[in-house]
Order: structure tokens, then C-alpha cells, then sequence
């Protein structure tokens, strides 16, 4: 069995933490240019100005990407360098930009998978309330629409949405990404609603301005619970931590919230129990808006928690052994949730399932012998991938993976502390350096997952 002959075997980045020239090509600030600026809000006081300067390295990441031999390269655009003020006047030099990266993809042999909001918020729109403005899935579907218009004789994958949890979560209710903001329920709860309302805004403009067939999916995060062992009280118990809605002020860690409406057309009714009160006037009326017909489902995973059936059969955690496996963030290494977590997904969504993130950060540097090596990361990949392997050949319809990154890029918060690519930047040269991780990635490609 193994993967699919068709599998796409691809890489992921986006447009803030790779692209750079910040002020440059017309582009107008997202929430990240104000933010990097804020003091003390990135680790080590860097921003994305620069970052891998991929805005002037196209024909180059082009053509890495080639010798990778990836079938499919995920990116996000920028909505404020096509949309300076987020509606209005398109910007020609940055969809030129996009333009050309597109072009260069496919003359490689590359499919562009191409996510519209992966966190780049036009600061104009964030002063106009952002998420919290009942305006924003028209602002969203404007966008959409001119991404659609420009792009889909060309592009034909399209993302919605990366990480909706995170610009809830994290930019809205913790605090830590742009725009910075601590809110409560009261306010996160109805941003979330325009979050999933403009989700399915766009993707009623995105068909609508499609200049052929084209296909959609929406690339949600969490991490994965996984049973202690297969008993089914255990795995059981797994499946309705995955499914679970935290209590109280940080509601947000959850796939159903943002998934049940989209796929299903409903609020999970754990969460509808808690959250309702906060929920905008006349929101049931917005489910059908909300779940449009998707093509697949991607879900971004990086690892997860084990899980067994308590005496009354409610999940209890299984504590991690001191001293287990960890990446540079300090993320535990656990394979198995690139088994489970497609495995409860797809039995629940029952949709075509691309991983559209998974990967690690190590502190990788230059050898002396100028090479890269990054064991840690084959190892990882290789892990984690066999359990993808199982769930395939298990019968979840899984179409892809992207593994991320690409390039070491700017990691939000974390600035450059952090390295994710399977290709080295030196962020002083700009020099290019595939690890030896690119090396094996290529070879699992070359033989379709075989060699893994
Ligand atoms: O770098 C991020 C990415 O932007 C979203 N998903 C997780 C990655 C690693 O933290």
C-alpha cells in the first residue's frame, strides 16, 4: 500500500516570516510590521523586514525547490502588499510579485498551494476593528475575490485560512502575536464567528471568480491526543480528547469550534453549552454561509498528548517520562499523532486530508565542513511519517504533506531563534544551504514514501 502514486509531496512557508521587503513594491503595514516594532514583544528584538528576502529570491528558492523535487509548495500572500489598505485599489507591483513566484513554480513542475490569510492582517483593517468587525468577511471575500480574479488561471489549491486557533488564540486572547490583544470570551467568541463567516465568504468568491475549476480547503491546527494503548476505551478516550472544548477564558485550543461549522454546519453542542451567550445575534442563520462545500480538509500537526480511559472512562493524560524527546521550542516529539490525528479526523470529516504543517526546530549551524547536518530532523520526519504511512494504509484518504519549512524563517515571537527549514539562511549573506535533511526529503520523494 503506502501513500497514493499522486501524493503531493510538498513544503510550506508564509509570506511574513520568509518574503521581507516590508516597505518595499507598494505594500502596505500588516499587524506583524506594527507589532515587531512594539518593544519587547519579539525574543530577540528582530522583525521580518528582511527575513529570507525571498521577495528577490525567487528564481533561486524556484529552483531549490526543483532539486528538492517537491510536486507542490504552499505559500500565503501578503493580503496588505495586494491590498495596501486591505480594500480598494489593488497594488499591480505586489500581485506582479506573486505573479512571478507563480509562474516559476509552474514552469518547474511545482503546484502553488496558495493560503490566504496566514496571520497578515492589513493594519488598516486592524484599525477598523479587524476580526472584531462584523465587516470583516466582506473585507475578507474583496480579497478573495481579487486573489481569484488574478490568480486561478493559474492556481487551482487555495487555502482559506492557517491556524485560525492562532489568530484567535494567540493574537487576540493571549496576547503574544499580533495584534497583541488580551480579550475575553466576550470579544474572542464573536471574532471567531467573523473568522468562519469570512471563511465562507471567500469561498464563495473564490469560486465565483475562478477562471476554472479550482479546489478549496481550510488548514486548522491542534495537537493530537493518542491513546496509551489500543484498547478501545483508550483510544475512545483519545478521539473525545481531540474533540474536546477547554473551559474558560482560553476556549479557543480546539479543532470542532472552528471545524463543526465548517465542515459539519454546526457548533459542536460541548462548546454551543458555554459559548452561545457570547455568539453574535442571528448566528444560526450564518452556518449555511459558513460551510461551504470544501475539497479537503489540511490540518496542521506538530505533536500531541497521550491519553488513556480513566476508571469512570473520561480521558485522563498520561504524563510524559522525564527526559522524552523534545524539539529546540521545547514541543514534545510524538509521532503517533500523525496517525491519530488524521485517523479521528478523517473519521469525523470524511474529507481528502492533507497534512499542510508538521516539522521541527533544531539549532541547526554551519559544520566545519560547510555542510548542515540535522539528524534530528530526518529522524523526526522519518517518525512521524511512518505513522502518516500507517493511517494511508489504514484507509484515511490522505493526499499530502507539507513539511515545514522550507527555509529557516522569521518564527513570530520567537524571531529567529528558531530554526524550522530543511534548507539553511544565513540572514546576513542570504546564502542558501540545504541540510542534509533536504537530502533525504528528496529521496523520500524520489521513491513516493519507500525509502522511509
Ligand atoms: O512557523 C509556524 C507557522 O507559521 C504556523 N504553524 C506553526 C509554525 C511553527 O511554529
Amino acid at each position: 500500500m503506502g501513500f497514493r502514486k499522486d501524493f503531493v509531496w510538498g513544503a510550506a512557508t508564509s509570506s511574513y516570516q520568509v518574503e521581507g521587503a516590508a516597505r518595499e513594491g507598494g505594500k502596505g503595514r500588516n499587524i506583524w510590521d506594527v507589532f515587531c516594532y512594539t518593544p519587547g514583544k519579539i525574543k530577540d528584538g528582530s522583525n521580518a523586514d528582511t527575513a529570507c528576502d525571498s521577495y528577490h529570491h525567487v528564481a533561486e528558492d524556484v529552483a531549490l525547490m526543483k532539486e528538492l523535487g517537491l510536486r507542490a509548495y504552499r505559500f500565503s500572500v501578503d493580503w496588505a502588499r495586494v491590498l495596501p489598505e486591505g480594500t480598494g485599489t489593488p497594488n499591480e507591483e505586489g500581485l506582479a510579485y506573486y505573479s512571478r513566484l507563480i509562474d516559476a513554480l509552474l514552469s518547474s513542475g511545482i503546484t502553488p498551494y496558495l493560503t490566504l490569510y496566514h496571520w497578515e492582517l492589513p493594519q488598516a483593517l486592524q484599525e477598523r476593528g479587524g476580526f472584531l468587525s462584523p465587516d470583516f468577511p466582506d473585507w475578507f471575500a474583496g480579497y478573495a475575490g481579487l486573489v481569484a480574479e488574478r490568480f486561478s488561471d493559474r492556481v487551482t489549491h487555495y487555502f482559506t485560512f492557517n491556524e485560525p486557533q492562532c489568530t484567535i488564540g494567540l493574537g487576540l486572547g493571549d496576547g503574544v502575536h499580533a495584534p497583541g490583544l488580551t480579550l475575553s470570551p466576550q470579544e474572542t467568541v464573536p471574532a471567531a464567528h467573523h473568522l468562519l463567516l469570512a471563511h465562507g465568504a471567500a469561498v464563495q468568491a473564490l469560486r465565483a471568480a475562478a477562471k476554472q475549476p479550482i479546489q478549496i480547503g481550510f488548514a486548522p491546527t491542534s495537537g493530537q491526543p493518542y491513546p496509551l494503548t489500543e484498547s478501545p476505551a483508550d483510544i475512545e478516550a483519545a478521539r473525545r480528547s481531540l474533540f474536546a472544548i477547554p473551559e474558560g477564558r482560553r476556549w479557543y485550543w480546539n479543532v470542532p469550534w472552528f471545524s463543526d461549522p465548517v465542515i459539519l454546519g454546526r457548533y459542536p453542542a460541548e462548546g454551543l453549552a458555554r459559548l452561545e451567550r457570547f455568539l453574535p445575534r442571528g448566528w444560526e442563520q450564518d452556518l449555511a454561509k459558513i460551510c461551504q462545500p470544501l475539497d479537503f480538509y489540511g490540518q496542521n500537526i506538530y505533536n500531541g498528548w497521550c491519553v488513556r480511559a480513566g476508571e469512570d472512562k473520561n480521558p485522563v493524560t498520561v504524563d510524559r517520562k522525564p527526559g522524552s524527546a523534545r524539539t529546540a521550542t521545547g514541543w514534545p516529539v510524538t509521532p503517533k499523532a500523525l496517525y491519530w490525528g488524521p485517523r479521528f479526523l478523517y473519521e469525523r470529516y470524511q474529507k481528502p486530508l492533507y497534512i499542510t504543517e508538521n516539522g521541527i526546530s533544531r539549532c541547526d549551524w554551519v559544520s566545519l565542513d560547510g555542510k548542515v547536518h540535522d539528524p534530528g530532523r530526518i529522524d523526526f520526519t522519518q517518525r512521524y511519517l511512518r505513522e502518516l504511512r500507517r493511517a494511508a494504509d489504514e484507509g484515511v484518504d490522505v493526499r499530502g504533506y507539507f513539511h515545514w519549512s522550507l527555509l529557516d524563517n522569521f518564527e513570530w515571537a520567537d524571531g529567529y531563534t528558531q530554526r524550522f527549514g530543511m534548507i539553511y539562511v544565513d540572514y546576513e549573506t542570504q546564502q542558501r544551504i540545504p541540510k542534509d535533511s533536504f537530502y533525504w526529503y528528496q529521496q523520500v520523494i524520489r521513491t513516493n514514501g519507500a525509502s522511509l
